[in-house]
């Protein structure tokens, strides 16, 4: 399986608004396995649609140790949050940077399956936090967006150094990221 090339901040398709998913084909099941793919390779927990360049409302999300327990999310939506925390967050699209995060530790959700048949779920600690960051994305939202400013700048020079350098890390190498 080729795995898909993964847009790096500050890219300003990172900022694109995807748009709901309403063909449910062998082509999107076909999408969701190779970002799969690509996530794993990539030693990420979650990485949705937009990170690869395409403009549609789908996650994919792995939390498990054995990296074995795929989530795919079609156009999610939050309708409850409940209790505040802060979560140490990083991205497959801000390779290398890590900061804190206000999340919240309990959600319920929508989300399709590849019928489009949509049902209710509820989340808890890091599965919940990474479906926020996730549709975050599908609304053109960074975790980087939460910080100041200055550490965002700092941060958006420092990758376009690092990647013209040809030195942006990558996890490849290591068991996991998170
Ligand atoms: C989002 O993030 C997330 O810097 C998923 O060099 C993060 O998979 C949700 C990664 C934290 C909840 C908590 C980051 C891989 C992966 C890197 C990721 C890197 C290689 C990040
Ligand atoms: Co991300």
């Amino acid at each position: 399986m080729s795995t898909l090339e993964i847009l790096h901040f500050p890219d300003t398709r990172l900022r694109q608004i995807a748009e709901e998913i309403t063909v449910f084909d062998e082509e999107l099941m076909t999408l969701a396995n190779k970002m799969l793919e690509t996530m794993y390779v990539s030693k990420g927990i979650g990485l949705a649609a937009i990170q690869v360049n395409i403009k549609k409302r789908l996650i994919v999300i792995d939390v498990s140790e054995k990296r074995d327990n795929p989530l795919f999310l079609i156009n999610p939506e939050i309708y409850e949050k409940n209790n505040k925390i802060e979560s140490e967050e990083g991205c497959l699209s801000v390779p290398g940077f890590y900061d804190k995060v206000e999340r919240y530790n309990n959600i319920k959700y929508k989300s399709s399956d590849f019928e489009g048949n949509s049902q209710d779920y509820e989340a808890e600690g890091l599965l919940a936090v990474c479906i926020q960051h996730e549709i975050d994305h599908l609304n053109g939202k960074l975790f980087v967006d939460y910080l100041s400013d200055l550490k965002r700048d700092r941060i958006a020079k420092k990758i376009q150094k690092l990647s013209a350098q040809g030195k942006l890390p990558s996890r490849k190498d290591v068991p996991y990221s998170i």
